[in-house]
Protein backbone atom coordinates (compact mmCIF):
# COMPACT_ATOMS: atom_id res chain seq x y z
CA UNK A 1 0.00 0.00 0.00
CA UNK A 2 1.39 3.45 -0.43
CA UNK A 3 0.46 5.13 2.85
CA UNK A 4 0.52 9.02 3.90
CA UNK A 5 1.47 9.41 7.54
CA UNK A 6 1.20 12.79 9.60
CA UNK A 7 2.49 13.07 12.41
CA UNK A 8 4.68 15.01 15.13
CA UNK A 9 8.48 14.98 14.72
CA UNK A 10 9.26 15.74 18.23
CA UNK A 11 10.58 13.01 20.62
CA UNK A 12 6.85 12.52 22.20
CA UNK A 13 5.03 9.12 21.91
CA UNK A 14 2.95 10.11 19.30
CA UNK A 15 6.00 11.13 17.02
CA UNK A 16 7.72 8.17 17.87
CA UNK A 17 4.84 5.60 17.79
CA UNK A 18 4.04 7.06 13.88
CA UNK A 19 7.88 6.92 12.88
CA UNK A 20 8.48 3.23 14.45
CA UNK A 21 5.10 2.23 12.68
CA UNK A 22 5.94 3.61 9.57
CA UNK A 23 9.28 2.38 9.87
CA UNK A 24 7.98 -1.24 10.57
CA UNK A 25 5.47 -0.70 7.40
CA UNK A 26 8.05 0.13 4.83
CA UNK A 27 10.07 -3.20 6.69
CA UNK A 28 6.92 -5.13 4.94
CA UNK A 29 6.96 -3.04 1.28
CA UNK A 30 5.06 -0.61 1.77
CA UNK A 31 5.34 2.95 0.60
CA UNK A 32 5.57 5.41 3.38
CA UNK A 33 5.44 9.13 3.05
CA UNK A 34 5.96 10.66 6.16
CA UNK A 35 4.33 14.53 5.97
CA UNK A 36 5.45 17.33 8.78
CA UNK A 37 7.29 20.42 9.30
CA UNK A 38 10.81 18.83 10.39
CA UNK A 39 11.89 15.11 9.53
CA UNK A 40 10.59 13.56 12.70
CA UNK A 41 13.98 12.40 15.02
CA UNK A 42 13.12 8.70 14.74
CA UNK A 43 13.44 8.76 11.24
CA UNK A 44 17.43 8.40 11.22
CA UNK A 45 18.95 8.38 7.54
CA UNK A 46 17.61 7.13 4.30
CA UNK A 47 15.54 3.76 4.64
CA UNK A 48 14.33 1.63 1.62
CA UNK A 49 10.66 2.49 0.61
CA UNK A 50 10.35 5.57 2.95
CA UNK A 51 10.13 9.18 1.92
CA UNK A 52 9.59 12.51 4.05
CA UNK A 53 7.76 15.61 2.66
CA UNK A 54 8.16 18.77 4.24
CA UNK A 55 5.50 21.25 5.36
CA UNK A 56 6.92 24.38 4.22
CA UNK A 57 5.58 27.33 6.85
CA UNK A 58 6.40 30.56 5.95
CA UNK A 59 6.36 33.51 8.48
CA UNK A 60 4.57 35.89 6.12
CA UNK A 61 4.59 39.10 8.43
CA UNK A 62 1.01 40.05 8.89
CA UNK A 63 -0.05 36.15 10.79
CA UNK A 64 1.12 36.58 14.49
CA UNK A 65 0.43 32.73 14.20
CA UNK A 66 1.22 30.89 11.17
CA UNK A 67 -1.68 28.75 9.16
CA UNK A 68 -0.14 25.43 10.00
CA UNK A 69 -3.19 23.27 9.14
CA UNK A 70 -3.93 25.24 5.97
CA UNK A 71 -0.72 24.49 4.86
CA UNK A 72 -0.23 20.72 6.12
CA UNK A 73 -4.03 20.46 4.26
CA UNK A 74 -2.46 21.35 0.86
CA UNK A 75 0.77 19.61 1.52
CA UNK A 76 -1.67 16.44 2.03
CA UNK A 77 -3.50 17.18 -1.52
CA UNK A 78 0.03 17.76 -3.20
CA UNK A 79 1.42 14.29 -1.84
CA UNK A 80 -1.78 12.32 -2.22
CA UNK A 81 -2.02 13.61 -6.15
CA UNK A 82 1.24 13.12 -6.97
CA UNK A 83 2.49 10.25 -5.10
CA UNK A 84 -0.93 8.55 -5.57
CA UNK A 85 -1.89 7.85 -1.97
CA UNK A 86 -4.00 5.16 -0.81
CA UNK A 87 -4.34 6.34 2.44
CA UNK A 88 -3.97 8.69 4.78
CA UNK A 89 -2.98 7.94 8.31
CA UNK A 90 -3.10 10.94 10.48
CA UNK A 91 -1.52 10.42 14.69
CA UNK A 92 -2.74 12.87 16.82
CA UNK A 93 -5.93 15.01 16.19
CA UNK A 94 -5.40 18.24 16.71
CA UNK A 95 -4.80 19.70 14.01
CA UNK A 96 -3.80 16.70 12.03
CA UNK A 97 -7.36 14.96 11.77
CA UNK A 98 -9.38 18.26 10.29
CA UNK A 99 -6.44 19.33 8.22
CA UNK A 100 -7.02 15.55 6.56
CA UNK A 101 -10.53 16.00 6.53
CA UNK A 102 -9.84 19.27 4.36
CA UNK A 103 -8.00 18.39 2.04
CA UNK A 104 -10.20 15.14 1.81
CA UNK A 105 -13.17 17.23 0.78
CA UNK A 106 -10.18 19.25 -1.73
CA UNK A 107 -9.24 15.63 -3.42
CA UNK A 108 -13.19 14.73 -3.31
CA UNK A 109 -14.17 18.25 -5.48
CA UNK A 110 -11.13 16.74 -7.74
CA UNK A 111 -13.14 12.97 -7.99
CA UNK A 112 -10.01 11.46 -6.13
CA UNK A 113 -11.35 9.62 -3.17
CA UNK A 114 -8.32 9.33 0.25
CA UNK A 115 -9.83 7.84 3.26
CA UNK A 116 -7.57 8.73 6.37
CA UNK A 117 -7.84 7.40 9.86
CA UNK A 118 -6.98 9.09 13.09
CA UNK A 119 -4.86 7.54 15.80
CA UNK A 120 -5.67 9.52 19.15
CA UNK A 121 -2.80 9.31 21.14
CA UNK A 122 -3.61 10.87 24.65
CA UNK A 123 -3.16 14.81 24.77
CA UNK A 124 -5.11 15.35 21.80
CA UNK A 125 -8.43 14.28 23.74
CA UNK A 126 -7.35 14.86 27.49
CA UNK A 127 -5.51 18.11 28.13
CA UNK A 128 -6.33 19.97 24.89
CA UNK A 129 -9.10 18.47 24.09
CA UNK A 130 -10.75 19.70 26.88
CA UNK A 131 -10.60 22.62 26.34
CA UNK A 132 -14.11 24.00 25.11
CA UNK A 133 -12.98 25.71 22.51
CA UNK A 134 -11.10 23.06 20.36
CA UNK A 135 -14.21 20.68 20.88
CA UNK A 136 -16.35 21.69 18.12
CA UNK A 137 -13.64 20.83 15.68
CA UNK A 138 -12.05 17.71 17.46
CA UNK A 139 -15.70 15.78 17.69
CA UNK A 140 -16.59 16.42 13.75
CA UNK A 141 -12.80 15.30 12.51
CA UNK A 142 -13.09 12.28 14.66
CA UNK A 143 -16.11 11.62 12.95
CA UNK A 144 -15.55 12.59 9.67
CA UNK A 145 -12.29 9.92 9.86
CA UNK A 146 -12.85 6.30 7.75
CA UNK A 147 -11.74 5.06 11.19
CA UNK A 148 -10.46 5.94 14.62
CA UNK A 149 -7.91 4.19 16.61
CA UNK A 150 -6.79 4.67 20.59
CA UNK A 151 -3.76 3.69 21.66
CA UNK A 152 -5.21 2.21 25.21
CA UNK A 153 -8.92 1.06 26.26
CA UNK A 154 -8.62 3.91 28.66
CA UNK A 155 -8.28 6.76 26.34
CA UNK A 156 -11.15 5.00 24.20
CA UNK A 157 -13.05 5.18 27.30
CA UNK A 158 -11.98 9.01 27.91
CA UNK A 159 -12.83 10.01 24.11
CA UNK A 160 -16.33 8.28 24.35
CA UNK A 161 -17.11 10.42 27.63
CA UNK A 162 -16.01 14.17 26.78
CA UNK A 163 -16.91 13.76 22.89
CA UNK A 164 -20.17 12.96 21.31
CA UNK A 165 -18.07 10.18 19.23
CA UNK A 166 -20.06 8.56 16.02
CA UNK A 167 -17.74 6.50 14.44
CA UNK A 168 -16.36 3.03 16.42
CA UNK A 169 -12.64 3.65 17.91
CA UNK A 170 -10.58 0.63 17.46
CA UNK A 171 -7.72 0.18 20.18
CA UNK A 172 -4.72 -0.82 19.00
CA UNK A 173 -1.91 -0.60 21.99
CA UNK A 174 1.41 0.91 21.40
CA UNK A 175 4.37 -1.08 20.46
CA UNK A 176 7.48 -1.97 20.74
CA UNK A 177 10.57 -3.81 18.65
CA UNK A 178 11.13 -6.87 20.85
CA UNK A 179 13.96 -7.61 18.51
CA UNK A 180 17.11 -6.05 19.50
CA UNK A 181 15.73 -5.86 23.11
CA UNK A 182 16.15 -9.62 23.84
CA UNK A 183 20.06 -9.17 24.66
CA UNK A 184 20.35 -5.42 25.01
CA UNK A 185 24.78 -5.00 25.29
CA UNK A 186 24.59 -3.21 28.80
CA UNK A 187 26.88 -0.66 28.25
CA UNK A 188 29.34 -0.78 30.70
CA UNK A 189 30.91 1.75 30.31
CA UNK A 190 28.01 4.43 30.54
CA UNK A 191 26.96 2.15 33.91
CA UNK A 192 30.62 2.39 35.03
CA UNK A 193 30.69 6.77 34.25
CA UNK A 194 27.11 7.27 36.29
CA UNK A 195 27.46 4.50 38.88
CA UNK A 196 31.10 4.01 39.70
CA UNK A 197 30.74 2.17 42.80
CA UNK A 198 27.87 -0.23 41.56
CA UNK A 199 25.72 2.51 42.89
CA UNK A 200 21.49 1.09 42.27
CA UNK A 201 20.40 3.41 38.98
CA UNK A 202 16.78 5.20 38.81
CA UNK A 203 15.55 6.74 35.79
CA UNK A 204 12.26 8.82 34.31
CA UNK A 205 11.93 10.08 30.38
CA UNK A 206 10.03 12.46 29.44
CA UNK A 207 9.17 15.85 27.84
CA UNK A 208 9.24 17.36 31.45
CA UNK A 209 5.95 19.06 31.52
CA UNK A 210 3.15 19.15 34.51
CA UNK A 211 1.22 16.65 33.64
CA UNK A 212 4.92 14.00 34.04
CA UNK A 213 4.82 15.08 38.02
CA UNK A 214 8.82 15.08 37.82
CA UNK A 215 8.90 16.68 41.77
CA UNK A 216 7.30 13.09 42.42
CA UNK A 217 9.99 11.66 40.78
CA UNK A 218 12.91 13.16 42.25
CA UNK A 219 11.00 12.81 46.02
CA UNK A 220 11.05 9.26 45.00
CA UNK A 221 14.53 9.15 44.53
CA UNK A 222 15.33 11.36 48.00
CA UNK A 223 13.27 8.47 49.58
CA UNK A 224 14.89 6.09 47.85
CA UNK A 225 18.66 7.89 48.22
CA UNK A 226 18.35 7.55 52.36
CA UNK A 227 18.28 3.92 52.43
CA UNK A 228 21.10 3.16 50.07
CA UNK A 229 23.15 4.52 47.29
CA UNK A 230 21.41 5.19 44.46
CA UNK A 231 21.61 7.65 41.04
CA UNK A 232 18.66 9.18 39.36
CA UNK A 233 18.71 10.03 35.34
CA UNK A 234 16.62 12.62 34.26
CA UNK A 235 16.27 11.96 30.22
CA UNK A 236 14.57 14.24 28.35
CA UNK A 237 13.44 18.52 28.84
CA UNK A 238 10.54 20.28 28.93
CA UNK A 239 9.56 23.11 31.56
CA UNK A 240 9.49 21.22 34.66
CA UNK A 241 13.21 20.12 34.51
CA UNK A 242 14.51 23.23 35.49
CA UNK A 243 12.00 23.30 38.80
CA UNK A 244 13.34 19.52 39.63
CA UNK A 245 16.85 20.56 39.58
CA UNK A 246 16.53 23.12 41.87
CA UNK A 247 14.94 20.92 44.15
CA UNK A 248 18.07 18.54 43.96
CA UNK A 249 20.53 21.31 45.01
CA UNK A 250 18.29 22.53 47.89
CA UNK A 251 18.07 19.16 49.01
CA UNK A 252 21.37 18.29 48.19
CA UNK A 253 20.80 15.37 45.98
CA UNK A 254 22.75 16.97 42.52
CA UNK A 255 25.85 14.66 43.23
CA UNK A 256 23.91 11.36 42.45
CA UNK A 257 21.72 13.33 39.72
CA UNK A 258 22.35 13.14 36.37
CA UNK A 259 20.20 15.25 33.96
CA UNK A 260 20.88 14.27 30.17
CA UNK A 261 18.65 15.91 28.20
CA UNK A 262 16.98 14.78 24.83
CA UNK A 263 18.82 11.78 23.56
CA UNK A 264 17.99 9.69 20.56
CA UNK A 265 19.25 6.25 22.36
CA UNK A 266 16.82 6.09 25.01
CA UNK A 267 16.67 2.15 24.86
CA UNK A 268 20.54 2.42 25.36
CA UNK A 269 20.38 4.52 28.37
CA UNK A 270 17.70 3.04 29.57
CA UNK A 271 19.29 -0.50 29.55
CA UNK A 272 21.73 0.25 32.88
CA UNK A 273 19.04 1.41 34.61
CA UNK A 274 17.50 -1.01 37.86
CA UNK A 275 14.29 0.82 38.04
CA UNK A 276 11.87 2.95 36.18
CA UNK A 277 9.70 5.90 37.20
CA UNK A 278 6.49 7.09 35.99
CA UNK A 279 4.71 9.06 38.56
CA UNK A 280 2.46 11.07 35.79
CA UNK A 281 -0.98 12.82 36.54
CA UNK A 282 -2.23 10.62 33.48
CA UNK A 283 -0.82 8.80 30.39
CA UNK A 284 -3.22 7.41 27.96
CA UNK A 285 -0.89 5.07 27.44
CA UNK A 286 2.77 5.08 29.01
CA UNK A 287 5.09 4.38 26.17
CA UNK A 288 8.21 5.44 27.90
CA UNK A 289 7.55 3.06 30.26
CA UNK A 290 7.07 -0.15 27.65
CA UNK A 291 10.49 1.30 26.52
CA UNK A 292 11.88 0.48 29.87
CA UNK A 293 9.97 -3.01 30.11
CA UNK A 294 11.40 -3.99 26.99
CA UNK A 295 15.14 -3.77 27.96
CA UNK A 296 13.94 -5.10 31.28
CA UNK A 297 13.67 -2.23 33.61
CA UNK A 298 10.50 -2.87 35.77
CA UNK A 299 8.31 0.42 36.49
CA UNK A 300 6.86 2.14 39.46
CA UNK A 301 4.15 3.95 38.07
CA UNK A 302 0.72 5.95 38.81
CA UNK A 303 -2.06 3.55 37.98
CA UNK A 304 -4.15 6.80 36.25
CA UNK A 305 -5.28 5.85 32.29
CA UNK A 306 -3.47 3.35 30.36
CA UNK A 307 -1.14 2.66 32.59
CA UNK A 308 -2.22 -0.07 33.95
CA UNK A 309 -2.71 -2.18 30.85
CA UNK A 310 1.13 -1.92 30.41
CA UNK A 311 2.24 -2.32 33.87
CA UNK A 312 1.26 -4.78 35.73
CA UNK A 313 1.00 -4.34 39.51
CA UNK A 314 3.39 -6.90 41.50
CA UNK A 315 4.99 -8.49 37.78
CA UNK A 316 6.38 -5.96 36.11
CA UNK A 317 6.43 -3.38 38.32
CA UNK A 318 4.29 -1.52 40.98
CA UNK A 319 1.23 1.13 40.93
CA UNK A 320 -0.13 3.50 43.10
CA UNK A 321 -2.27 6.40 43.07
CA UNK A 322 -1.34 10.02 41.74
CA UNK A 323 1.10 11.41 44.45
CA UNK A 324 1.36 8.51 46.54
CA UNK A 325 5.07 9.11 47.19
CA UNK A 326 5.50 7.25 49.94
CA UNK A 327 3.93 4.54 48.73
CA UNK A 328 5.97 4.66 45.55
CA UNK A 329 9.02 5.30 47.13
CA UNK A 330 8.37 2.00 49.45
CA UNK A 331 7.93 -0.24 46.48
CA UNK A 332 10.66 0.95 45.21
CA UNK A 333 13.42 0.28 48.28
CA UNK A 334 11.88 -3.08 48.49
CA UNK A 335 12.10 -3.86 44.95
CA UNK A 336 16.00 -2.04 45.02
CA UNK A 337 16.71 -3.42 48.22
CA UNK A 338 15.83 -7.99 47.47
CA UNK A 339 18.72 -9.02 44.73
CA UNK A 340 16.85 -11.82 43.73
CA UNK A 341 13.30 -10.44 43.79
CA UNK A 342 14.60 -7.54 41.27
CA UNK A 343 16.05 -9.61 39.24
CA UNK A 344 12.76 -11.66 38.87
CA UNK A 345 10.89 -8.06 38.30
CA UNK A 346 13.72 -7.36 35.28
CA UNK A 347 12.88 -10.00 34.01
CA UNK A 348 9.28 -9.99 34.23
CA UNK A 349 9.07 -6.70 33.22
CA UNK A 350 10.67 -7.82 29.94
CA UNK A 351 7.70 -10.95 29.07
CA UNK A 352 5.03 -7.94 29.80
CA UNK A 353 6.32 -5.96 27.24
CA UNK A 354 6.85 -8.59 24.96
CA UNK A 355 2.79 -8.79 24.60
CA UNK A 356 3.82 -5.20 22.65
CA UNK A 357 5.43 -6.36 20.63
CA UNK A 358 5.35 -4.75 17.10
CA UNK A 359 4.80 -8.34 15.58
CA UNK A 360 1.69 -8.50 17.39
CA UNK A 361 0.58 -4.83 17.01
CA UNK A 362 1.75 -4.72 12.98
CA UNK A 363 -0.98 -6.75 11.57
CA UNK A 364 -3.70 -5.11 13.55
CA UNK A 365 -3.10 -1.99 11.66
CA UNK A 366 -2.65 -3.74 8.24
CA UNK A 367 -6.13 -5.12 9.00
CA UNK A 368 -7.81 -1.89 9.64
CA UNK A 369 -5.82 -0.31 6.14
CA UNK A 370 -6.98 -3.06 4.06
CA UNK A 371 -10.69 -2.68 5.62
CA UNK A 372 -11.24 0.97 4.89
CA UNK A 373 -9.25 1.22 1.33
CA UNK A 374 -11.50 0.13 -1.45
O1 LIG B 1 3.34 12.31 26.94
C1 LIG B 1 3.23 13.35 26.28
O2 LIG B 1 2.99 14.41 26.81
C2 LIG B 1 3.41 13.30 24.79
C3 LIG B 1 2.27 12.65 24.11
C4 LIG B 1 2.48 12.64 22.62
O3 LIG B 1 1.50 12.76 21.93
O4 LIG B 1 3.55 12.52 22.09
O5 LIG B 1 2.17 11.32 24.62
C5 LIG B 1 0.93 10.68 24.54
O6 LIG B 1 1.04 9.71 23.51
C6 LIG B 1 1.96 8.64 23.80
C7 LIG B 1 2.02 7.73 22.59
O7 LIG B 1 0.78 7.18 22.29
C8 LIG B 1 1.50 7.91 25.07
O8 LIG B 1 2.38 6.84 25.36
C9 LIG B 1 1.48 8.89 26.25
O9 LIG B 1 0.97 8.23 27.38
C10 LIG B 1 0.58 10.07 25.90
N1 LIG B 1 0.73 11.10 26.96
C11 LIG B 1 -0.25 11.40 27.80
O10 LIG B 1 -1.34 10.87 27.76
C12 LIG B 1 0.09 12.44 28.83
Amino acid sequence: MNIGIVCYPTFGGSGVVATELGKALAAKGHCIHFISYQQPVRLGSFLENISYHEVNVSNYPLFDYQPYELVLASKLVDVVKYEKLDLLHVHYAIPHASAAYMAQQILKSEGIDIPFITTLHGTDITLVGKDKSFEPVITFAINQSNAVTAVSESLKQETLEYFKIKTAINVIPNFICIEGCEHPDTDEELKNSIAPNGEKILAHVSNFRKVKRVKDVVKIFAQVRKEMPCKLLLIGDGPERHEAEVYCREKGLSDDLKVLGKVKDTERILSIADLFLLPSEFESFGLAALEAMAVGVPVISSNTGGIPEVNEHGFSGYLSDVGDVNEMAKNAINLLGDEEKLNQFKLQAFNQAKKFDILNVLPMYEKLYKSIVK
